[in-house]
């Protein structure tokens, strides 16, 4: 993580100052979790030109060994592909890289099944959209896009518990994009409560600023596992910018 983290993008104005310090011990547990669930764990070096650098998720969608890479929305975040292009070539097959004028955020594409809710947000466009159909597609998945409001990215309000559950914050979506798979409703106030990771296997990353809707997924048959992303969160990050999964 590079000491430039600490002037990462964020929506507010007058966020709290970031640690970056403690966001490395954050970002160590975190990889341990991933590490103990059983994950294979490359380590990006860190870029101090790219402050967002550490959410390496914004930067691709990997699907079933193949990669999109993407244009961040953001400007200052778009030269943050090509390292993330670099490691992926050695692990994946890189499939395309979108083109101007289409943007798209990993952090608003969600998979769940053989299913792709893509958010149509300030930072990915119909174009984003439409480059990301032509790549999922012919491997068989559903694209639907989803609209929502006040929040960065799709994920920052909704993620899959496993391939037929979601967790989800109340009153960002509209309509009922999630109506057919079993939802737990995240209690509201808990910020980043939606940000889950799951990790297989019933087991599922939770910020510990969360505790109420921890639980709610305890009783929904998960293992809840507690895990400190404060720093992140102060950038607007949460549990799945951090790492990008295949
Ligand atoms: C940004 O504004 O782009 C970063 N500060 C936060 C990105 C979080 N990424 C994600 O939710 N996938």
């Amino acid at each position: 993580m590079p000491d430039s983290f600490a002037h990462a993008l964020v929506a507010t104005a007058d966020r709290p100052a970031i640690d970056v310090a403690v966001a490395r011990r954050q970002h160590d547990v975190y990889r341990r979790h991933l590490h103990d669930a059983g994950v294979t764990v490359h380590l990006l070096p860190p870029d101090p030109a790219f402050p967002d650098c550490p959410f390496v998720e914004d930067a691709a969608v990997v699907l079933a060994g193949r990669a999109l890479l993407a244009r961040p929305g953001a400007e200052s975040r778009r030269g943050e592909v090509d390292a993330v292009a670099a490691a992926l070539a050695d692990r994946v097959d890189v499939a395309s890289r979108l083109a101007e004028p289409a943007t798209l955020d990993g952090g608003d594409v969600l998979d769940v099944g053989s299913t792709l809710y893509v958010g149509r947000s300030a930072r990915t466009n119909d174009a984003g959209i439409t480059a990301l159909r032509d790549f999922a597609a012919p491997a068989g998945y559903d694209v639907v896009p989803v609209d929502f409001t006040g929040a960065l990215h799709l994920k920052s309000v909704v993620n899959r518990l496993d391939h037929t559950a979601v967790v989800i914050a109340a009153g960002h979506v509209a309509g009922e994009p999630f109506a057919g798979l079993r939802t737990v409703p995240a209690v509201p106030g808990e910020v980043g409560a939606a940000n889950v990771l799951a990790l297989g296997e019933g087991r599922v990353l939770v910020s510990d600023a969360a505790p109420d809707t921890a639980e709610r997924i305890a009783a929904a048959g998960f293992v809840a596992l507690p895990v400190d992303i404060g720093e992140f969160a102060k950038a607007d990050g949460g549990l799945t910018c951090l790492s990008l999964r295949w």
